[in-house]
């Protein structure tokens, strides 16, 4: 079992020490954006204070995206129009910092829970620490027939993790989450889609590395709607959650 969760009070305590003496300099973050140009500059000027770099790979946007990401400081690659997990593993061989946070660009994440999520990495408890919507709440997890589908689906999932490699996750679905740099390349990702974070929890666990999971709250997506057919990706996570976790 080399699950923790990291909710204690002492770690609390250790917040402000952490984002005073490292997390500005030892964290890259990479935001996949796809037609993002609303929330897309704030969510850059939240998230330098905590990042060494902040690196954005922009999909295909027509909405202006791409210049307002570049004027707001980050470094900008493009995506190859494969989608959200081909857009991560295209920022993969760029990162400089030793740890990697991954956040969205619609304003769902945080960027403040950056330290909560990078202080296990920092103390060494952890090498992938996932933020979790199960344990910190999430304003767009409920409500419809999509977002019941994808809860259902999703605890099956992390249920499944769970039971293969005899740990406690709450969730494995979730975007945002911090990483050891040189972890995340040993894990030679493949997905193209968002079927990457549960990719990525299972490699990790495989491989042996520690997972840890902290709360976040998410919140509702700023504008416009989700960029994931619920009912039309179903298949792939079934199948990618197969082929992870047995082959
Ligand atoms: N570069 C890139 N980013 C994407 C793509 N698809 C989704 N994203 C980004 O991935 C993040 C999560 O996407 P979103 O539609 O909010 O999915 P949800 O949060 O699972 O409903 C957002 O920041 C999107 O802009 C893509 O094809 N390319
Ligand atoms: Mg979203």
């Amino acid at each position: 079992m080399n699950v923790t969760c990291f909710t204690d009070a002492t770690m609390q305590a250790h917040l402000d020490w952490a984002v005073s003496h490292h997390v500005a300099t030892d964290v890259s973050v990479v935001i996949a954006a796809k037609q993002e140009a609303p929330s897309i500059t704030e969510v850059i000027t939240r998230t330098r204070r905590y990042a060494a770099e902040v690196i954005v790979v922009v999909g295909h946007s027509t909405d202006g995206t791409r210049d307002l990401a570049a004027r707001s400081g980050a470094r900008v690659l493009m995506d190859g129009g494969r989608g959200k997990g081909e857009a991560i593993r295209r920022a993969i061989p760029c990162i400089h910092a030793p740890i990697t946070v991954l956040l969205d660009a619609d304003g769902s994440h945080d960027p403040e829970d950056i330290p909560l999520l990078v202080e296990p990495i920092l103390t060494d408890q952890a090498d992938h620490v996932s933020a979790s919507r199960l344990r910190g709440g999430s304003s767009e997890l409920h409500g419809g027939f999509d977002e019941f589908l994808r809860l259902a689906g999703s605890s099956f999932i992390t249920a499944c993790i769970n039971w293969r490699f005899n740990c406690r996750l709450s969730e494995s679905q979730n975007g945002f989450r911090a990483i050891r740099t040189s972890v995340l390349r040993q894990l030679d990702l493949r997905e193209n889609v968002t079927t990457i974070e549960q990719e990525m929890i299972i490699k990790t666990l495989r491989r042996g590395f520690r997972m840890g999971e902290v709360p976040s709250h998410e919140h509702p997506r700023a504008h416009g709607a989700s960029h994931i057919r619920v009912w039309r990706s179903a298949p792939r996570y079934g199948f990618s959650l197969v082929k992870y976790l047995f082959f």
